[in-house]
């Protein structure tokens, strides 16, 4: 079982879920986010459990996330797991009126959070010849939907750099997954529709949505699998979900 787990987003849903799972494993925990009072309460639940090392950190600051990384404490310092787990989705609009800075946001969080996370990782992994990257990606990096622009483009993202990261990976034992979820009743939607709890909660009304457990049981097989075994990419959705007939246009505006 992997020892040492760094998890990005930690502060809530997946990540918090992630570092409970795998405090119960008995693994070493680095647990980063913005909000350093919800890490703070998840490392008082978890220390009696395990070593837990929790820092703020802003994934989209490039230099914050190489020197929080260098300065890990020693005991922390060789990551077996990393979880790039910190995301979000900003918006519902379609593109031509939503607003550039969400678009900013999410590709500033989801695309090159994640890829500054990985490079300052990625180094130690390879000289140790151990070592497995689990991206986050989401169903909206395979299957588009109204307004889901940037979002699911900056998931697609997720799911094409994790394919190409094993492509330079052969001949290391340094694995790299895509786990793209459904669904999931998490902070999501309140962070998506800014605070506005009545629409993040007709997003889950009336469903069985996945819970946050479900995705960190998923991250918890796909690293316990044997060191042989790469899980590529695994798409989890609750059943609850499914896809829509391809849309067609009748009598709107068309030329
Ligand atoms: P939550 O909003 O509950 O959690 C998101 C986490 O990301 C929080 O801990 C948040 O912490 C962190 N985060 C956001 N921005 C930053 C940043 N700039 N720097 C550091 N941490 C950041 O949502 P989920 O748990 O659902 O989301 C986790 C991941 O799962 C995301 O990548 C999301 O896109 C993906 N996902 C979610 C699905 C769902 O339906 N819930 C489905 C598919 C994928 P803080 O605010 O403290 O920084
Ligand atoms: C979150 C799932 O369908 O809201 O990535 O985009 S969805």
């Amino acid at each position: 079982m992997t020892k040492t787990v760094l998890i990005t987003g930690a502060s809530s849903g997946f990540g918090a879920a992630c570092a409970r799972a795998f405090a119960k494993l008995g693994c070493k925990l680095v647990l980063c986010a913005r909000r350093g009072e919800a890490l703070q309460l998840l490392r008082q639940e978890l220390a009696p459990l395990v070593a837990v090392h929790v820092f703020t950190l802003d994934v989209r600051d490039r230099e914050a996330v190489a020197a929080a990384f260098a300065a890990l404490p020693a005991e922390f310092s060789e990551v077996d797991l990393l979880v790039n787990n910190a995301g979000l989705a900003l918006g519902l609009e379609p593109a031509h009126q939503a607003s550039l800075d969400d678009w900013d946001t999410m590709v500033d969080t989801n695309v090159k959070g994640l890829m500054y996370c990985t490079r300052a990782l990625l180094p130690g992994m390879v000289d140790r010849n151990r070592g497995h990257v689990v991206n986050i990606g989401s169903v909206a990096g395979s299957w588009p939907y109204p307004g889901g622009n940037v979002y699911g483009a900056s998931k697609a993202f997720v799911q094409q750099f994790s394919r190409n990261l094993r492509s330079d990976l052969l001949g290391t034992r340094v694995r790299v997954t895509n786990i793209a979820p459904g669904m999931a009743e998490t902070e999501f939607s309140q962070v998506r529709f800014k605070g506005d709890d009545d629409k993040a909660q007709r997003v889950y009304a009336g469903t069985e949505p996945l819970s946050a457990e479900d995705i960190a049981d998923v991250v918890v097989w796909v690293s316990s699998v044997p060191g042989r075994v790469n899980i590529n990419s695994i798409e989890v959705m609750s059943v609850s979900q499914a896809w829509g007939p391809l849309a067609v246009n009748r009598g709107g505006r068309e030329g």
